[in-house]
C-alpha cells in the first residue's frame, strides 16, 4: 500500500532535481578578455539522479534517507559526440571511492543530465581500488580512448602506512561512451604515473603519450614535470623512454608539481595545451590552470609559454573538499572555433568557461613569459607601461 507522506517526499525530491537540471546558466563577470566563466556549476553531487542515491521503497526506507550518498562530482573528461557535449565525470561516493559517469548537454553550458547508469568500467586482473580523472581523446585510429588514474595500495608501504598508494595510467576504449573495453595499464619506468594523456595522432607510427612521472604518490620528489613517450602498441602499451618536455621550476606556479590537462587542441599555429600547476603555501597546495603551445610537427616541443596562470581559484571556487584547487582534464573545441573549457573547483564541483581557439592562441603567443626573477618582472612591467604611454587619454 502506498504511503501518501512518503509519496509526497519522493515527488518533492524529483521535482527539486528536475528544477536544478532546468536552471539556465548565464555568463559570470568578465574574465579579462581570454575566458568567460559561467555563473553556475554545470555538475554537482545534486545533479546525480536521486535513484542513484536513495532507496525509493517505503518498506525499506520509510524516512527517505540517502542510502548511497554522492559526495562530489568533479574533474570531467569532455568530448562532443552525436550532437551533444558529453562529460565523463569523476563521481565520488561518501565512501571516497570514485567512478565514472556520463552526463550530456545540448549546448555545453547548462542542462547536463546523467545517463541512466554510471559506467561499469571493466577491471584488469589487478582490480583498481580507485579510478579518477579520465582524459577522453578521439584518436585517429577510430576509437575514443579514456585514460585515467588507477590507484591501488602500495605493496611496499611501511607497516601501518595505509595511505601509501601506487598510481598508474589505466586505459579503456569505446565508440559510444556506453560499452567500454579495458586494455592493460600503461607500463613506464616511473614508480608513479598520474595525469597521462594520449595524443590524438600517431607519431612516427606510435601511440604518443604525455606523462607525469613522479617518485612519490603525492610528492614529485626528484621526479615531476610533463613527460613524453611513445609506444608501438596501445593493447599492452609500454613506454621505454620518457623525456621531460615541460619541467617544474623554482618560484613559479609549477614549483611543487604540474600535469597535463586534456588532450591538446590542434590549431594552424600549433597544439594548444592546458595543464595544472601546483605550488605550496602555508595553507596547503594551490592548484591553478595554465596554457602553453607545442609545435604542430613536434607535439612535445614547447613553442609558446605564457607566464603565470590562465585560471586560478576565485570566490566560492576556493572552498570544497580540497580547497584552493582548480583542475581540468576536459575541453571541447567546436568547428566554429568556440572552446568549452570544463574545470573543477576544490575537488567538489564542475564548471565551464568559454573562449575561442583564436583567443587562446593570442593568449599563448602574446602573453610575456615568466622572467623567473623579480628584477626582470619589474623591467617587463616598465616596458609595458612605456609602450602604453601614447595610449593614455589627454597626454
Ligand atoms: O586534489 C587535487 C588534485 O590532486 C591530484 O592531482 P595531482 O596528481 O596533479 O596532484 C589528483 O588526485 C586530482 O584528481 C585532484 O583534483
Amino acid at each position: 500500500m502506498s504511503d501518501p507522506t512518503h509519496d509526497a517526499k519522493v515527488r518533492r525530491l524529483f521535482d527539486g532535481y528536475e528544477r536544478l537540471l532546468a536552471r539556465p546558466n548565464e555568463p559570470a563577470d568578465d574574465d579579462g578578455g581570454v575566458l568567460q566563466r559561467w555563473r553556475n556549476p554545470v555538475l554537482t553531487a545534486a545533479h546525480t539522479p536521486p535513484f542513484w542515491r536513495f532507496d525509493l521503497d517505503p518498506a525499506t526506507n520509510p524516512h527517505l534517507a540517502e542510502r548511497l550518498t554522492v559526495n562530489a562530482v568533479f574533474n570531467p573528461g569532455a568530448i562532443f559526440l552525436d550532437g551533444a557535449f558529453r562529460l565523463v565525470a569523476r563521481v565520488e561516493g561518501a565512501d571516497r571511492k570514485s567512478f565514472f559517469a556520463v552526463a550530456w548537454s545540448p549546448n555545453g553550458v547548462d542542462g547536463f543530465r546523467f545517463h541512466e547508469e554510471p559506467i561499469a568500467l571493466p577491471e584488469t586482473d589487478d582490480p583498481d581500488v580507485n579510478v579518477y580523472d579520465m582524459r577522453l581523446v578521439a584518436h585517429e585510429d577510430g576509437f575514443i580512448y579514456g585514460l585515467f588514474c588507477t590507484e591501488r595500495a602500495d605493496p611496499a608501504a611501511r607497516r601501518g602506512d595505509l595511505s601509501a598508494a601506487v598510481a598508474r595510467c589505466g586505459i579503456a576504449r569505446t565508440s559510444d561512451l556506453v560499452a567500454w573495453e579495458r586494455l592493460p595499464d600503461l607500463v613506464t619506468r616511473s614508480p608513479q604515473q598520474r595525469n597521462v594523456v594520449l595524443h590524438p595522432r600517431l607519431v612516427d607510427g606510435c601511440y604518443a603519450f604525455y606523462t607525469r612521472p613522479q617518485d612519490g604518490f603525492i610528492e614529485a620528489r626528484s621526479g615531476g614535470g610533463i613527460g613524453w613517450g611513445l609506444s608501438r602498441r596501445i593493447e599492452g602499451a609500454v613506454i621505454d623512454e620518457e623525456t621531460i618536455v615541460h619541467d617544474r621550476r623554482y618560484h613559479t606556479i609549477t614549483e611543487v608539481k604540474n600535469g597535463l590537462g586534456p588532450a591538446p587542441i590542434r590549431t594552424e599555429h600549433g597544439w594548444l595545451q592546458l595543464a595544472h600547476g601546483v605550488r605550496g603555501t602555508a595553507a596547503g597546495l594551490r592548484y591553478v590552470l595554465y596554457a602553453f603551445m607545442t609545435a604542430l610537427d613536434e607535439p612535445w616541443r614547447v613553442i609558446h609559454e605564457p607566464g603565470g596562470y590562465l585560471l586560478a581559484p576565485r570566490g566560492r571556487e576556493r572552498v570544497g573538499d580540497v580547497g584552493n584547487v582548480l583542475f581540468s582534464n576536459g575541453w571541447i573545441a567546436r568547428p566554429d572555433g568556440r572552446v568549452f573549457l570544463y574545470y573543477a573547483s576544490s575537488d567538489t564541483r564542475c564548471h565551464v568557461a568559454t573562449t575561442s581557439v583564436e583567443r587562446l592562441v593570442d593568449y599563448c603567443r602574446n602573453t610575456p613569459p615568466d622572467p623567473l626573477r623579480t628584477g626582470e618582472c619589474v623591467r617587463q612591467r616598465l616596458a609595458l607601461i612605456e609602450r602604453n604611454r601614447r595610449f593614455r587619454g589627454g597626454e
